[in-house]
């Protein structure tokens, strides 16, 4: 718990004035150092002195993705090019990437944001972690990796690709943590499986992220592998991995709220809601040099409380999400998230969380199948067993949903695996 101990003892009210410092001199910064900032502040009638404190954070403008893409590729840096020591993108599903940069003091802070998330999920320096995360642009790999180092683990930079080395390597090295996405880690649980090598391993800890999952499908990660799996939360705008993790009472997402400041508000108005309301998360920077961002909206659906956590952490807590405000899909109108049929699947026995979201319009009526891997036993017994099944899973989901879905069971593995962010949604439908 090294990393831990000093912000247990944090109190709320000192937080609040150690905050509204860092506020004030990053308004400052930002009003001086980046022309966005200085003129949306502008337009609102706003100057840096207006910023005394934390609770003067509603009068600020908000940032979005749009805004990072419409000054890309360095447009909103705070510091000059020469300053910066890393880069990193994540690829926009349209137009440009959206780029974000690092000077070497927000390195270091993102490597400590990492270490504590790491420690919050018990892992020391006598652990042995392999990171499962892509390597490169993309700020799963190289993000954990740096935390790890920092916290003095044994870094295995395994990044993804051939999935039957790693669990050698898993073997081989007496790896007892595993960082990656958590439907990568249910691809490299059937490999264990395969191999036949689960009595062999040490491991004993995940530290998965990077995109939605449920409790369920936690648990289910705990049970099949017999070790304990925890949450981590970021995004490349904020940093990357590390900016909120859950500890071992996993109720909620701690927010390393000393250096990024969060509100939830209603994606509709833009107004904060209370405690424990689902909203749309929103983060300042209070401490970064490179590329301080200013209310950024996430699009990421969750709740916050500030009630002190079982764990002695004072820290403001997120709930898990429930997907992002533009990840949502309106089927005949109805709001429909993945994670939702991932819950209800997970209900029935029979099913795996496999599963693929298939959006259609036929005669102008949106039609959705979703795909789902069943158990082997399923295609060997007999037909019926497999449309009773069929119709199960439909009538859950249906009542899950409120909409009609065709199902279509699949053989175990047949469904592509991804090693990075799992594709739950194809949706042929033409907005345009
Ligand atoms: O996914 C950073 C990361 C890497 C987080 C490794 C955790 C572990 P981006 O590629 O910028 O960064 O994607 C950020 O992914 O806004 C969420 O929608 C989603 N996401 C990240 N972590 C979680 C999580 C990385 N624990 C976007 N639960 C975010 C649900 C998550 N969604």
């Amino acid at each position: 718990m090294i990393w831990n101990e000093a912000r247990e003892c944090m109190d709320r009210e000192q937080m609040a004035i150690m905050q509204g410092k860092r506020l004030a001199k990053q308004v400052s910064n930002v009003y001086h150092n980046v022309p966005f900032y200085r003129k949306k502040m502008q337009e609102l009638g706003l100057e840096p002195g207006d910023i005394k404190g934390i609770e003067d954070i509603t009068k600020l403008p908000f940032t979005t993705k749009q805004d990072l893409r419409d000054n890309y590729p360095f447009g909103l840096l705070a510091v000059p090019k020469s300053q910066i020591v890393r880069v990193h993108a994540s690829s926009g599903t349209t137009g440009k990437a959206t780029v974000v940069a690092y000077t070497r003091k927000d390195i270091e802070l993102w490597q400590e944001c990492v270490a504590r998330a790491l420690s919050m999920s018990g892992i020391d320096k006598s652990d042995r972690l392999q990171v499962a995360y892509g390597y490169g642009l993309f700020t799963g790999g190289l993000g954990l990796h740096y935390g790890a180092e920092n916290l003095g683990c044994m870094t295995v930079p395994m990044s993804t690709g051939n999935t039957k080395r790693l669990v050698t390597l898993m073997e081989d090295f007496e790896a007892t943590a595993i960082a990656c996405t958590p439907s990568y880690l249910l691809h490299i649980a059937e490999v264990i499986e395969e191999m036949g090598v689960k009595d062999k391993l040490k491991l004993k800890t995940a530290i998965c992220g990077a995109e939605p999952w449920t409790e369920k499908m936690r648990l289910q990660i705990e049970e099949s592998l017999g070790i304990h799996a925890h949450d981590i939360y970021g995004l490349s705008e904020i940093c990357g991995p590390g900016v909120a993790c859950d500890c071992e009472h996993h109720s909620g997402l701690h927010i390393q709220d000393d250096h990024f400041f969060a509100e939830i508000v209603s994606p509709d108005t833009l107004e904060p809601v209370e405690d424990g309301v689902v909203g749309e998360l929103v983060f300042t920077t209070l401490t970064k040099e490179g590329l301080p961002l200013l209310r950024y909206r996430t699009k990421d659906l969750t709740s916050i409380t500030h009630d002190r956590c079982e764990c002695g952490r004072t820290t403001p807590r997120i709930s898990r999400f429930k997907g992002r405000s533009d990840d949502m899909l309106i089927i005949r109108g109805v709001n429909v998230f993945p994670s939702q049929v991932e819950s209800a699947l997970l209900e029935l026995a029979g099913t795996t969380p496999h599963y693929l979201m298939i959006v259609d319009r036929v005669n102008n009526l949106d039609t959705l199948e979703v795909q789902v891997e069943v158990e082997e036993r399923f295609f060997s017994d007999e037909v019926k067993e497999l449309e009773k099944l069929t119709k199960t899973i439909a009538k859950t989901l249906q009542d899950a949903l409120l909409i009609a879905v065709k199902v279509k069971l699949v053989e175990p593995r047949t469904l592509e695996r991804s090693m990075g962010k799992a594709v739950r949604v194809i949706d042929n439908r033409k907005f345009d």
